[in-house]
Parts: structure tokens; C-alpha cells; sequence
């Protein structure tokens, strides 16, 4: 299984960054590209190094790290760099064409990962120290530009910038909108089966979104006011609180970082305290999401719902009713840990990406985050979920979550193949002692 994981990381890996899927996913994707780079560490740190090196160079004057950065030229993908026309924004790169909205603040806590995973630690910190100032940039810009009403919590203006694009817990805001009907060919449904994406309604909506920021030439404070689309997701804040906590323990390995160190710590525990107040759900026993356009809750569960447990967000007693919500909803003896959506809902839909697929990096988070709390006998159920999965299946994008799936002899994967965290992040799991 190892040997697969690199190979297919070696496959993907274009001279300074990873694609996330050969065809499907021709470009860097932010998040994708902060979990492969944990799994390039574990067999080629320099490579790791680069790939980060490579996404921060992408990043926007103002602080703004995008989601996707357009390297190279492809006719695989749909939208392009053509539909996004980021650089309205005048502080866009003007090294790189990107998308004009960013994805979960991962890279603070893939740093500190390289850091565990490095067997030389002064060449790591030597590294960190030449990168770790873009991060920081990075969560000032999210604090500075995403919290409005100067919560501690900062909202994401696209489906897409979640990472979870077409959970189910976008649908009551997508049925507010009344998006026209786009010309345009999907590229992605060449790749994979349509009833495995998003709909075409879906992406009407998706490209609705971006066309009125780009009327407001990605202007943050206009569209905190126009975008049908302001959520408080919970996994979003989750990572970026992990990558604060990340931030602050670098920082205090790199002299003169007091002053750092003390504004994390200050949005730290603001975040924290307001996650707790806002996004825990007492009924649910579940954290949920919050619609800042419509002023009210999104009462969903979805895997997004248990990540604050990677950020160490949840109190003891919190933690003990989502991990008895997990095994009781999203595990059982019907299911693999962990399905993208509640299986016992009406909406819930297996194969249909992230309405219901498992998902490795999420799993990833979950498990880590677990193992911390010290639920070792859950974090090892879902390690091993996954490895059976993957092992079973191949290194897919995502998985079906029902077990009796599993003995019938069709594909239970779905999405891209050879995906890379997948295959990165299964390599982490692996490399485990
Ligand atoms: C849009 C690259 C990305 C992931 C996302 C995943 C999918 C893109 C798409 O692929 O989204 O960003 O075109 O469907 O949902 O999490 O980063 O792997």
C-alpha cells in the first residue's frame, strides 16, 4: 500500500506543486495541497518543502491565500481562471492566475506536521521560520476581513472555499437564490459519473456566487454585504484555530515572536469561546453552522460537525456527547466511519460526494483529534476503517459509507482515482508507530 501512495504521488506531482487528480483536478488546490505535502514528507521532505513554498508564493497582497492557482493551462477543468477573473481584485497576484476566493486554512498545522515528521529538526525550523510570516499573514487577513461583526468566527462567501462543496447544508441557501441558467460544458462529468457530482443546478449556483463578486471585484466588505452565500462553517474555523495553535507552538521555537504569539493567542481564545457559544448545538449534541445572510442556525449534522474535536474546541463533556452522537448516527454496524452526512437523513445520498461519501482527510482530522482526547478506541476504528477501504477499493476521492456495499463485487469508490491525499494521508496513517 505505501509503495502505491508514493507512486501516485509521484505520478501527480508537476514540477513545484501536486495536482490533486490527474484530468479532474489539473491545477494546486489550497487544502489538497496542505494535506499531500505531509504525506511528500514522510519520502521527500524537499518536495513537501516545495509544494508549500509553491502555494504561499500564490498569495495575495492582502494576505489571501486562493483555492485554486492555475499553474498551467488545461481545457479539463470548468471554471477556469477565464470565469474567475480575480484579477478585478487589486491585490491579486500578479504572478499567478487564481480563483478569487480562498479554502480551510490548512497550511498553519501542515507546518507543524513537517515539523513532527522531520528527522532534522534544525533544516525543518530553518524552512519554517522562512515561511511561517505568510501564514501568519494569512489568519490576520481572515480575521481582518471575514469577521464583520468581530466575533472571533470568520465566514466563507462560497460553497467552495468550505472544501464540503455541495453538503446538503448549502441546499436552503441555494433555494433563496435565483440564479439564471449558465451556458457552459461541465468538464468534470467527463471524468466521473454524473450521479456522483454536484447537479447542474447546483453549479448555476456555484457560478451565480462567484459572478456577483466578481460585480464587486472580490471586494471583501461588499461581499460581506451582497453575497447570498455568508456561512460560519464549522469546519473552516476548526482548521483555522488547529493552524492558530500550530502558529503559536512554531513561534515560540523562532526568536522575537512575542508580539505574534500574543495576537494568536488573543484570537484564539476569542474564537474558541464564541464557537462554544454559537456553533454548539445543546439538542443535536452536535456543532452546526451558522448563516450569517439569513441571520439563524443551519441545524445539520454533517462530518464537519465532529472536526472541532481536531482543534481541541470541545469541552470533556462536549466531547463525550459527539463521540456518543458519532457511534450512535455515523457508525453503528452498518456503517464506515465517517460519512460526510448524517446516514439517517432523507438527503443522504452514498455515492454523491459530499453528501454522504467518506472522506480520508476529514477522517484524518477526526482520528487525530480523537487520539488527543485520549477516545483511543475510536480514533482506531476509523484508522482502520480507512485503511480497509482504501486497501479494498483503491486510492479514490471518496468512499461509500454502508458496509454490505463492500461484499458486492462493484466499485464502492467514487470521484477521482489516484487522488492525492488520499493516498498522502493514508501514507501518514501507515507511517505510524
Ligand atoms: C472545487 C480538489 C477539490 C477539493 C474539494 C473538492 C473538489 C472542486 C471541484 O475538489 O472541489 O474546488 O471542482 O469539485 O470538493 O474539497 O479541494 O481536490
Amino acid at each position: 500500500m505505501k509503495s502505491k501512495a508514493i507512486e501516485i504521488l509521484n505520478n501527480n506531482w508537476r514540477n513545484g506543486f501536486t495536482v490533486p487528480s490527474e484530468n479532474l483536478y489539473p491545477f494546486q488546490w489550497k487544502w489538497d495541497s496542505g494535506f499531500t505535502a505531509i504525506g511528500l514528507a514522510h519520502f521527500n521532505m524537499g518536495r513537501a518543502k516545495k509544494e508549500i513554498s509553491t502555494l504561499l508564493d500564490a498569495q495575495w497582497e492582502n494576505g489571501l491565500i486562493p483555492h485554486i492557482i492555475f499553474h498551467t493551462k488545461s481545457d479539463t477543468y470548468f471554471p477556469g481562471a477565464d470565469f474567475h477573473c480575480s484579477n478585478l481584485h487589486p491585490k491579486a497576484s500578479k504572478k499567478y492566475k487564481s480563483t478569487g476566493m480562498s479554502q480551510p486554512p490548512v497550511t498553519g498545522f501542515v507546518l507543524q506536521e513537517l515539523y513532527r515528521i522531520s528527522k532534522d529538526k534544525t533544516a525543518i525550523l530553518q524552512y519554517i521560520e522562512s515561511v511561517i510570516d505568510k501564514v501568519y499573514k494569512n489568519h490576520n487577513y481572515l480575521y481582518e476581513n471575514r469577521d464583520p461583526k468581530n466575533e472571533g468566527l470568520v465566514y466563507i462567501y462560497h460553497n467552495w472555499e468550505s472544501g464540503t462543496d455541495n453538503s446538503p447544508v448549502w441546499d436552503t441557501i441555494f433555494e433563496r437564490m435565483d440564479s439564471p441558467e449558465f451556458k457552459f460544458n461541465r468538464k468534470d462529468t467527463l471524468h466521473v459519473d454524473a450521479s456522483q457530482r454536484p447537479s447542474h443546478q447546483e453549479y448555476n449556483h456555484y457560478l451565480q456566487i462567484i459572478e456577483i463578486a466578481k460585480k464587486y471585484a472580490y471586494d471583501d466588505a461588499k461581499i460581506a454585504k451582497h453575497s447570498p452565500f455568508l456561512v460560519q462553517d464549522p469546519l473552516f474555523n476548526t482548521v483555522l484555530i488547529k493552524s492558530n495553535e500550530s502558529l503559536i507552538k512554531l513561534y515560540k521555537l523562532i526568536p522575537n515572536s512575542e508580539k505574534k504569539i500574543k495576537q494568536l493567542k488573543n484570537w484564539q481564545n476569542k474564537a474558541i469561546n464564541r464557537f462554544n457559544e454559537k456553533l454548539y448545538n445543546q439538542e443535536l449534541k452536535a456543532y452546526i453552522y451558522y448563516d450569517l445572510r439569513a441571520d439563524k442556525a443551519i441545524k445539520e449534522i454533517t462530518s464537519s460537525s465532529f472536526a472541532p474535536i481536531f482543534a481541541k474546541i470541545p469541552s470533556k463533556k462536549q466531547v463525550e456527547e459527539l463521540t456518543q452522537n458519532l457511534m450512535q448516527n455515523f457508525a453503528s454496524d452498518d456503517y464506515y466511519l465517517c460519512a460526510s452526512y448524517n446516514p439517517k437523513s432523507s438527503k443522504f445520498n452514498p455515492k454523491k460526494y459530499w453528501r454522504g461519501p467518506v472522506w480520508v482527510n476529514l477522517n484524518w482530522m477526526l482520528y487525530k483529534g480523537l487520539k488527543e482526547y485520549g477516545y483511543q478506541e475510536i480514533a482506531s476504528q476509523i484508522k482502520k476503517d480507512t485503511l480497509e477501504i482504501v486497501q479494498q477499493e483503491g486510492f479514490y476521492e471518496y468512499f461509500d459509507p454502508r458496509k454490505k456495499e463492500y461484499t458486492k463485487p462493484r466499485s464502492k469508490a467514487y470521484g477521482g482515482e489516484n487522488f492525492s491525499w488520499t493516498a498522502a494521508l493514508v501514507l501518514d496513517l501507515l507511517n505510524e508507530n
